[in-house]
């Protein structure tokens, strides 16, 4: 295999366990001969991430503990891989989260409070961590986040995310513009329904799952390692003329009427 990442650092936010999109991305980017530097946000994901690693045999340059909701988690973390590794090259954002009760019913019956931690976490983190990270990113480079069909189409349940998602993918375009001239592209992944622990419990999961494999041209569902390697490839030079973009990686679901 051809090692697209040689010597790059890159920054993986969102590993919380073996199902993690985040994890299947870890995967393809330490293949492809990356340098990973991680982020987890609670004990409980890093002592899982630490377990991950020691099996499959790779070796974390650096792990950081970083809580998006907190500029100064943010900042002392990107501080820390600054003193620590100096340049990044990448950074992969896979962080999401909204009250379970808000992925449910009636989007009208989304409180404020809960409104704002879902747009707070889910998109605005992606601001504050490319603020952060462009600082590192002195020889260029590529940042990836994560979405979600739901931001363009409505999806049941998925109702305040979906309206997230859409100002992440908004956002996406912004960033692209902002730091495009320091040779730093920004763009995202439109995942197909992976079974991970985000989804895990949350009502019509099941449903949509089983509707991929029956209409979707390729009549499969998607896994954590096709994410894996879309995100690589956003990463690396192949995708050097390519910002501000959604890829979908979901069988070709969006495409049907
Ligand atoms: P996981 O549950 O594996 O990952 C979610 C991650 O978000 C966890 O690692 C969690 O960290 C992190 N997180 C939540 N809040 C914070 C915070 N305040 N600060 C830092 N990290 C935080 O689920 P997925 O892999 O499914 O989700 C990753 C991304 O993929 C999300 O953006 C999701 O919307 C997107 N996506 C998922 C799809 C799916 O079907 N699964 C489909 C399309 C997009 P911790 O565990 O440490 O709290
Ligand atoms: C249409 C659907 C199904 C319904 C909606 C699902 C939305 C999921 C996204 C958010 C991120 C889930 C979430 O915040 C769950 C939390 O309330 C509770 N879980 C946790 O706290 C766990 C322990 C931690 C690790 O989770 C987080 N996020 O920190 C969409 C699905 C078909 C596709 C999907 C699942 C999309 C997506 O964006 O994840």
């Amino acid at each position: 295999m051809v090692k697209l990442l040689e010597g790059k650092n890159i920054v993986i936010m969102g590993v919380a366990n073996e199902r993690s999109i985040a994890w299947g991305i870890a995967k393809s980017l330490h293949r492809a001969g990356a340098q990973l530097i991680f982020t987890n946000r609670q004990e409980r994901s890093y002592k899982k991430l630490s377990k991950l690693l020691e099996k499959h045999n790779i070796k974390a340059k650096l792990m950081v503990n970083c809580d998006v909701a907190s500029d100064e988690s943010i900042q002392q973390a990107f501080g820390q891989i600054k003193e620590e590794v100096g340049v990044i090259h990448g950074v992969v954002h896979s962080i999401a989260f909204a009250n379970r009760e808000d992925l449910k019913g009636a989007f009208y019956d989304t409180t404020r409070d809960g409104f704002l931690l879902a747009h707070d976490i889910s998109a605005y983190s992606l601001v504050a961590v490319t603020k952060a990270a462009r600082e590192l990113m002195t020889e260029g480079g590529s940042i990836v986040t994560q979405t979600y069909l739901g931001s363009e189409r409505v999806m049941r349940n998925y109702n305040v995310m979906g309206v997230a998602k859409a100002a992440l993918e908004a956002s996406v375009r912004y960033l692209a513009e902002d730091v495009g001239k320091e040779g730093i592209r920004v763009n995202a992944v439109s995942s197909g329904p992976i079974r991970t622990l985000s989804a895990k419990g949350v009502s019509g999961f099941n449903d949509i799952n089983s509707i991929i494999e029956e209409k979707a041209p390729l009549r499969r569902s998607v896994d954590q390692d096709q994410v894996g390697d879309a995100t690589l490839f956003f990463l690396s030079d192949l995708s050097r003329g390519v910002t501000g973009e959604v890829l979908h990686v979901d069988s070709g679901y969006h495409i049907i009427g």
